[in-house]
């Protein structure tokens, strides 16, 4: 339906509108209710053949589930982990409309035909269905078409190229090899069908949890409605009602779950490529990070380690001394994530043990004639393990085995969509089989999308059994929704050009609206070599990504920080350490994203829905609660505007105070990345260490940014195992009071029973405009203090303070 010209678009939605119909195109619409059941958590419609059932699973959020013949097929979703806890609900039942109240929402359904509006208690309607589009199904495709208010915008749908703002394009969900994406590919790597509607400040969301091919049009078929709808499965959605953009993030991600906490070694800079080998370079590279001192805590080995690029093998003319190597790069702080790619080589008599074992325990998918499917990839001939079948999973878990003994850290699954090379749709064909651990079997149209989410599943879940004290770091290429409780995820493969550089903060902005918070590009681009200015700009944007990994394909230039020489190195140095400062904020604020569903690179429509004219900016972000970016992501000279958000807002390097809400206008020099703080801010920061495991010398800074409210907090814990559990954590509470004259800081609380790596604080208070008068501690006046002019800032050194300490600052 999508893809005409302008002009035949027009004729057939003027067609449309008349003769009414989709009809003509095989869409059977769903007709008008004759029947209605109440049912405990909702109402069963009847119309024609076909039921519809309306229920509401959480207070404001509701679901709807369609069987066009009758008959609902067993409920199941890979996605959704939460248990249904309906509020009471309310069916008055009409002669034309039933309304069901259900806690926040009320859901009224007409019933000639059976349409469906959902609003909030006063009678806002949030979302509706398009009247001359009832929901519909045509053969095994299902569809539904909703109304699609002038000013409303969409996000969301993970990793969508090109604007934040979904609003007038048109996108296909199956998970994809795209290498050498652009803006115009689609479907990429993942499947997340979760989108937000917002206009003029409220927000709702809506989840379809379908795993077959999936479209997504938001107006190109039509400006009045949008629409969603799969190749086959079932008609299921679910409505989160907000209306706040961030209660939406919560309801979803508590829905389909968020990502755990991860190893606090992996919120360092990571260095890769394709590849590191042989041994030697590996640690040539480790050396260099080192001896610059370029912090960094990982190193990563692609596919050439491999012995004929057979996952779970080493090649031993490359790396002689693996396991030593793997040993000596802990013993300098590096953490080794290695690729295991879900091929298995397909290898009989040779001893291959992953190919061996999985022969013998039926492990891999089948083709309809139960022979094992084959597919080229990497080590040419391969097998694919059935990773819908928990007992594959465990299968799959257990082959870690080796490589966790040897201390490698992290891995990598990469090729999960699946890719397959040579066929011409380079995955698997649609008719392969999937056992699922009921007995059943589904082909490929229903699994291809959840493939990758169920591999890396299979490796974290194999991870926490094999290392059960150890926080897993997986790092997936394809998902679908949900797959953020095991890995984190990058965007596949980018290219080294400004555009794309400009492309990354709205796709990684998306991710994390779509529930997938942990997530990084290919810092300097995946395909071709950048000049120096953009791989140097690209290290200063991807200081406030949540994952900070510089990548490169194979047969291009070096990438690392120094290739362009000293100049460059040391603006990059610059914003790696100022990376390692942030730690104790960025900590923090991912321990809020892993509690909230909040994610670190924040939209600013997440913080400040109010303001719309910030709505669909692409180019700044909030990096936590606090942090303000806007990156230059251009190689043009001259300046661009940055719109400051409501508020006080402070220059991160100078300290000055700007009040919010109006547009600057900045030029930053190649080193410097206009960053700004949220007035009313508390930022904690630490020295600069060369890995997260060396303790940092010097003590815990607070940056105090007075504004109103004003709060600050600082999580910490030991950075790997699952003590923070038990107990094992601290958790600071900060506030901060302005006033004319004066500022108070106050450590409002301090919980937990982690010992930190500081005793002493030093508190630096912005915005203080003249030189104080006096600094008190308690009731105490103190002298230790030192005034920064230009700076407008106070500091003062605490040594362990405890609950209650309150410093004063009066000028
Ligand atoms: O067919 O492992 O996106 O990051 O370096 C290419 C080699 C396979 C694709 C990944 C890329 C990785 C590369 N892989």
């Amino acid at each position: 339906m999508a893809g005409q010209g302008p002009r035949i678009g027009l004729v057939l939605a003027l067609w449309f509108a008349c003769t009414g119909s989709t009809a003509a195109q095989g869409w059977q619409h769903i007709g008008k209710v004759r029947h209605v059941d109440q049912l405990k958590d909702g109402v069963e419609l009847t119309a024609s053949a076909a039921r519809v059932r309306i229920t509401a699973v959480r207070d404001g959020v509701i679901r709807v589930r369609v069987a066009p013949d009758g008959t609902f097929a067993k409920d199941f979703s890979w996605a959704v982990i939460e248990t249904p806890e309906p509020p009471p609900i309310k069916v008055e039942n009409g002669e034309i409309e039933l309304r069901m109240t259900a806690g926040s929402v009320v859901v009224l359904v007409k019933k000639a035909p059976l349409l469906i509006r959902f609003t909030d208690a006063a009678g806002n309607v949030l979302l509706e269905d398009e009247p001359s589009l009832p929901m519909a199904w045509n053969g095994k495709s299902v569809h539904v078409w909703k109304k699609m208010p002038l000013e409303e915008s969409y996000y969301g749908l993970g990793d969508k190229a090109g604007p934040m703002n979904r609003r007038n394009r048109s996108f296909t969900m199956w998970n994809t090899d795209s290498f050498g994406w652009q803006e115009s590919s689609d479907p990429l790597y993942k499947t997340i069908p979760f989108f937000m509607g917002l206009r003029h400040g409220r927000a709702y969301g809506v989840f379809f949890d379908n795993t077959y091919r999936s479209s997504f049009d938001f107006g190109k078929e039509s400006g009045d409605h949008f629409s969603f709808g799969a190749e086959g499965g079932e008609l299921n959605y679910y409505f989160f009602a907000g209306p706040e953009p961030k209660k939406v993030l919560q309801e979803y991600t508590a829905f389909v779950g968020r990502t755990p906490l991860p190893p606090l070694w992996a919120l360092g800079y990571q260095q890769c490529r394709y590849s590191y080998y042989p041994e030697a370079r590996v640690r040539e590279v480790a050396r260099m990070l080192r001896e610059k001192k370029i912090p960094a805590d990982a190193i990563y080995l692609d596919i050439d380690y491999q012995e004929g690029y057979a996952p779970f093998t080493i090649n031993r003319s490359y790396f002689p001394t693996f396991e030593q190597m793997i040993k000596d790069l802990r013993a300098e702080g590096f953490h080794t994530i290695a690729i295991t790619d879900l091929h298995i080589k397909k290898d009989p008599g040779h001893g291959y043990a992953p190919y061996d074992t999985g022969i013998k325990d039926d492990v891999f998918i089948k083709n309809p004639d139960g022979s094992v499917y084959v597919g080229t990839v990497w080590p040419d001939d391969s097998v694919f393990p059935d990773f819908t079948l928990s007992r594959v999973r465990d299968w799959w878990g257990g082959l870690y085995k080796e490589f966790v003994g040897i201390g490698v850290a992290g891995f990598w699954n990469d090729m999960n969509e699946p890719a397959i090379f040579k066929y011409p749709e380079k995955t698997m064909p649609p008719g392969v089989v999937h056992r699922l651990d009921d007995g059943t079997t589904l082909d490929h149209r229903a699994i291809h999308n959840v493939m990758g989410m169920q591999n890396a599943r299979a490796t974290y879940e194999g991870l926490r059994k094999l290392r059960p004290e150890q926080r897993p770091f997986v790092l997936t290429r394809a998902a679908y929704a949900g797959a953020q409780r095991y890995a984190a995820t990058w965007t596949g493969d980018n290219s080294s050009t400004w555009n794309h550089l400009a492309m990354s903060t709205p796709m990684l902005l998306s991710m994390g609206i779509s529930g997938y918070p942990l997530v990084g590009d290919d810092i300097g681009g995946f395909a071709g070599s950048p000049p120096a200015d953009l791989l140097t700009r690209w290290f200063e944007a991807g200081a406030f990504n949540p994952i900070y990994r510089d990548h490169t394909l194979k047969g291009t230039a070096d990438q690392e920080p120094w290739v362009h020489g000293p100049e460059h190195e040391a603006i990059r140095r610059k914003y790696i350490e100022l990376r390692y400062k942030l730690l104790p904020y960025i900590y923090t604020s991912t321990k809020e994203m892993v509690d909230t569903g909040i994610p670190l690179m924040r939209p600013l429509f997440l913080e400040f829905p109010e303001a719309e004219t910030l709505y669909g900016n692409d180019q700044e972000f909030l990096f936590g609660p606090s942090l303000l970016v806007s990156p230059r992501v251009t190689e043009m000279m001259g300046g661009y505007e940055v719109r400051l958000p409501p508020g006080i807002w402070y220059d991160y390097w100078t300290g000055t105070q700007t009040p919010g809400g109006k547009t600057l206008f900045v030029d930053p020099p190649l080193d410097v990345v206009p960053l700004y703080v949220r007035g009313g801010s508390i930022v904690p920061q630490q020295p600069v260490v060369q890995y997260t495991g060396e303790k940092p010398d010097g003590p815990l800074t607070l940056r105090v940014y007075p504004g109103e409210p004003c709060h600050g907090s600082l999580y910490g814990d030991d950075g790997e195992s699952y003590n923070f559990t038990r107990g094992e954590f601290i958790r600071l509470e900060f506030t901060c009071q302005p006033a004319s004259g004066s500022v108070t800081f106050t450590l409002s609380s301090r919980k937990g029973g982690y010992k930190p790596w500081w005793s002493e604080v030093s508190l630096e208070i912005y915005g203080v405009s003249r030189s104080p008068k006096e600094v008190r501690v308690g009731d105490r006046a103190v002298s230790n203090w030192k005034f920064d002019e230009a700076q407008q800032c106070v500091t003062l050194a605490l040594p362990d303070p405890s609950e209650g300490t309150q410093v004063r600052v009066i000028y």
